[in-house]
């Protein structure tokens, strides 16, 4: 194993080496040497903008961002993608978000609904082909939704979907149409569809349902997505504790739990990323305040659970709570002093979307590794640098449909949701609403935290480093493993999960410890390092 002599300085220049100056100069912002403490400006980072053509990203596109990450995981929504077929394919279920529809509960999760685009399409428009395919899921489903996701060229030769989709849903007057101008090249990432997809719902969903929602508690989980049952186990966990959870955006979700939402007393933010917009613009509407929680590692569960009873303020749910962690717990411990032996010491990184890389070092960190270099693929600054240190920042000044949108709710009528009085009494006496650290105060001083990560970058890292597991997704996998690292997949689990809550890190624990302690990659020897200069002769028979 190679032992790092380079200083971070050392290893950021020779990535830099390589690239044409106006390049360099570019990555250069966007490679930074953290200072984790103890600096009284520490350094930014660029983050949110747009890859330089020619380099390899590991980033996804805006339609992915909309249509795969956050309409993607409900489950009687049919989701049409107006658009060639690859589109509606490659965004077809990869992500592993899993669903529980019950006996009875409509799920078209496993259908992939598209147009499939062909030259006429784009020649003489697709809009007539559009309203036939919408007519035709009616028809056959019946379903509650129906939305309707544009890609790269509905933009370029301007389909009205949203017409089309206004046009339909008067027909049918039972089933609520809808579209999103999700285009891919819309914006520089996935990023701006999930801003995308948040107005939509919010604008045509959220807030239907009339009826009051029963149950003590209410809470919405927001920027949970269920991958590899991440979602059933946080269920559990609620359940146990006695907090009625009435919608998950989008995790194991449904159309009426979106139309419900808006009855929750407090909205709960585990991917900030993906759905600071819904929770920002729930909190303008409907007066429901939010928070930011992770349920990825016992610890971080754990804390969570408690700032929500503290919330409340209630003694009964708070003494559940701690009932429940110790409970919890004890199998939690019993699996570290098993694992932890093997994991202590060694390092990872970890190169994920845009909340993943920070969650998972809390699990990193309970096994006692060290992150020696991670990143996002689309994150904004203050998932970096936290929302202490650039406030500004947050909310975004764009991230709301404002036009729609008015403050109505009088929080008396919401009990046990707080008066904006006993909010801010709330945060005098140092309850944190809105306020959350960035993966760069997590991580040590000298650590390299990298933006958009390229295959370029991510195989010098590992040729420098050698890090003993190699975290980040499926366009990295192979040429890591191949470089003789072990990697594991954050974004899918591969075909594990789930890695969240209490029974999800003795999970990751096991999963951890059976990938770093593994020899197999060892020996992993490709053809090129015995013998760089391969020659054959090519007969063609
Ligand atoms: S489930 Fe989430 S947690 S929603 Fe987001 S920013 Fe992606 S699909 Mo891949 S795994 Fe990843 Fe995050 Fe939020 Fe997933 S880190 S890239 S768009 N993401
Ligand atoms: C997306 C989805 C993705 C891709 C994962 C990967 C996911 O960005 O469109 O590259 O392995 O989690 O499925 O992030």
């Amino acid at each position: 194993k190679k032992l790092v002599q380079l200083t971070p300085t050392d290893v950021k220049e020779d990535i830099l080496s390589k690239y044409p100056p106006k390049v360099a100069r570019k990555r250069a912002k966007q490679i930074m040497i953290n200072e984790a403490t103890g600096s009284d400006s520490p350094p930014e980072i660029l983050a949110n903008v747009r890859t330089i053509p020619g380099i390899i990203t590991m980033r996804g596109c805006t339609y992915a961002g909309c249509k795969g990450v956050i309409m993607g995981p409900t489950r009687d929504i049919v989701n049409i993608t107006h658009g060639p077929i690859g589109c509606g394919f490659y965004s077809w279920l990869t992500r592993r978000n899993q669903t529980d529809p019950g006996p009875d509960g409509a799920n078209y999760m496993p259908y992939c609904f598209s147009t499939d685009m062909q030259d006429q399409d784009i020649i003489f428009g697709g809009e007539k082909k559009l309203a036939a395919a919408i007519q035709e899921a009616y028809d056959l489903l019946h379903p509650k939704g129906i939305c309707v996701f544009a890609t790269c060229p509905v933009g370029l030769i301007g389909d009205d979907i949203h017409a089309v989709s206004r046009k339909m849903k008067e027909k049918f007057g039972d089933c609520n149409v809808f579209a999103f101008s999700c285009e891919g090249y819309k914006g520089v990432s996935q990023s701006a569809g999930h801003h995308i997809a948040n107005n939509q719902v919010f604008t045509h969903l959220v807030g239907e349902e009339q009826k009051e929602q029963d149950g003590e508690f209410k809470i919405n989980l927001l920027g949970e997505y269920n991958i590899g049952g991440d979602g059933f186990e946080i269920d559990r966990i609620f359940k146990k504790c006695g907090i009625t959870c009435l919608s998950t955006f989008s995790g194991n979700s449904s159309y009426d739990q979106f139309a419900r939402a808006h009855h929750a007393d407090l909205n709960l933010v585990m991917c900030h990323r993906s759905i600071n917009y819904v929770a920002d613009m729930m909190e303008t509407k409907y007066g429901i305040p939010w928070f930011k929680v992770n349920f990825i590692s016992a610890k971080s569960a754990a804390k969570s659970l408690r700032k929500i009873g503290e919330y409340f303020g209630n003694q009964k749910l708070i003494d559940r709570i701690e009932e429940v962690i110790a409970e919890e717990m004890k199998d939690v411990e019993a699996a570290l002093a098993a694992h932890k032996p093997h994991t202590q010491g060694k390092t990872a990184m970890l190169f994920v979307g845009g909340s993943r890389a920070h969650h998972y070092q809390d699990l990193f960190t309970e096994l006692g590794m060290k992150t020696l270099s991670a990143g996002y693929e689309f994150a904004h600054r203050d998932d970096y640098e936290g929302r202490r240190v650039i406030p500004e920042l947050v909310p975004d000044a764009d991230s709301r449909n404002i036009e729609e949108i008015e403050v109505s709710a009088d929080p008396e009528l919401y009990n046990p949701r707080k008066s904006p009085e006993q909010i801010k009494a709330m945060e005098d006496s140092g309850f944190e609403f809105k306020d959350y650290d960035g993966m760069n105060e997590q991580m040590g001083n000298g650590t390299i935290v990298i933006d958009d990560l390229n295959q370029y970058e991510a195989e010098k890292l590992v040729e420098l480093y050698k890090p003993d597991i190699f975290c980040a997704g499926i366009k990295e996998k192979y040429s890591i493993q191949k470089n003789g690292v072990p990697m594991l997949q954050l974004h899918s689990y591969d075909y594990g999960g789930p890695f969240a809550g209490f029974k999800g890190a003795i999970n990751f624990y096991k999963t951890v410890d059976r990938l770093v302690s593994s020899k197999v990659w060892s020996y992993t020897e490709a053809p090129w390092q015995k013998s760089p200069e391969l020659t054959g002769t090519f007969v063609w028979e």
